[in-house]
């Protein structure tokens, strides 16, 4: 138990800043009271998160939705605020100039324009000390011909690596896939194998995150975390849950067994070792639920589903799995699943001075009382001051 303890108390989830602001899909977005109208504001509420759940110390940006004058000074205030800055997010999707794509554009100027954003990033990761740049791209094509699917290829290998070879020492990017939306007939990076190869042929620098709303239904996730993780390229996940698309609903609600398999091969693969960098951030909307109480909810339900994966008894299913004890093996996996776990992890916050309901206590605690009255006309999430 010492030893599961441990490594909870040791597991870091990263929240996101556009968690914060008002969201919605393209129907609606729905406006929440007292909700962030600038970064620091953002960065704020993120630190009741890590606050109430001793977990969370680290905050995801998004630029330009997070765009500042002073990059070092927001770092500065995230810090005087107990919390540090994440990964830094880029943004080649909200232009007009990326319509036929960013990096694989057809235009040489557009690609140079999207290349550029992504070296600044690195800039901003400089400024505020932040280790890794997350790349996500919508590029692709909606119909058959519309563009040369090779030729995409190589001008995303040619972005790619001038990125790569910016990159300081300590700093690493991470490419997500995605399997369709907003291009629909043949995206550029659609899955983790092509987004492995491109990491494969760059260099250790390059890793591939797994955004746990971007596959196909039925797809088995956890097989490419423990293959990723064994070859070194998985750098770490964008949490959330989907009943169909990319829902970004709160990780954990829609298939916490999903959840709990994921969790257990990111143990199983040494994953919650904070030397193989595993970073486990949430990638999220709340737009029907409050925001705070949304992000703590969630990074509970990933302790929770570290818990139980931690507490898989590896040595009786290794046993079975070798005896060739098919229900042994499978009983041993779903013993720990259906373990409630909530009084141990009330117990370890207790133990670091915690409160051991983070919901209540957040909720008891007047910050959102103090928000709602202060801030008025809070921002889009995608669109933050
Ligand atoms: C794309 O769907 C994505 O998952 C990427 O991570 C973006 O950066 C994020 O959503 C926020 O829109
Ligand atoms: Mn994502
Ligand atoms: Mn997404």
């Amino acid at each position: 138990m010492t030893d599961i303890k441990a490594a909870l108390r040791a597991q870091h989830i990263e929240t996101p800043s556009w968690a914060y602001g008002n969201s919605g899909t393209r129907f609606k977005v729905f406006t929440q009271q007292g909700v962030p109208r600038d970064p620091y504001e953002k960065l704020a509420d993120a630190a009741q998160v890590h606050a109430f759940t001793g977990i969370a110390p680290t905050v995801a940006l998004h630029i330009p939705w997070d765009k500042v004058d002073d990059y070092a000074d927001l770092a500065r205030h995230a810090r005087d605020l107990g919390v540090g800055i994440g990964a830094i997010n880029s943004n080649v999707f909200q232009d007009d100039d990326y319509m036929l794509g960013s990096v694989t554009n057809p235009s040489a100027r557009v690609r140079r324009k999207a290349t550029d954003h992504l070296l600044e990033c690195v800039d901003i990761m400089d400024a505020t000390g932040s280790d890794t740049l997350k790349l996500w791209f919508s590029d692709g094509i909606n119909y058959p011909g519309q563009d040369d699917i090779r030729a995409r290829q190589d001008r995303l290998a040619e972005s790619l690596a001038e990125v790569y070879d910016r990159l300081g020492e300590g700093q690493r990017f991470l490419l997500e896939y995605k399997l369709f939306e907003p291009a629909f007939y043949a995206t550029d990076v659609p899955d983790w194998g092509t987004a492995y190869a491109h990491c494969v042929k760059l260099g250790p620098k390059a890793q591939v995150v797994v955004d746990t709303g971007h596959h196909a239904p039925g797809t088995n996730i956890e097989f490419i975390v423990a293959f990723l993780l064994r070859e070194g390229k998985l750098g770490g996940f964008d949490f959330n849950s989907r009943f169909y698309a990319d829902d970004d609903l709160m990780v954990g609600a829609a298939d916490p067994f999903q959840l709990f398999r994921i969790m257990f091969e990111v143990v199983r693969g040494g994953g919650l070792d904070p030397e193989t960098g595993v970073a486990f951030m949430l990638d999220q909307c709340h737009n029907i639920e409050p925001k705070i109480p949304g992000q703590i909810r969630s990074v509970m339900n990933v302790q929770e589903a570290t818990a139980k994966a931690l507490l898989v008894d590896r040595e009786a299913l290794a046993t079975a799995q070798s005896e060739g004890d098919v229900l042994g093996a499978n009983a041993v996996f779903m013993d720990a699943f259906n373990t409630d776990v909530r009084p141990l992890l009330a117990e370890l916050r207790e133990e670091s001075g915690l409160a051991p309901d983070p919901m209540a206590a957040y909720a008891k605690s007047g910050y959102f009382e103090k928000i709602a009255a202060e801030r008025v006309g809070g921002n889009q999430a995608g669109w933050g001051a």
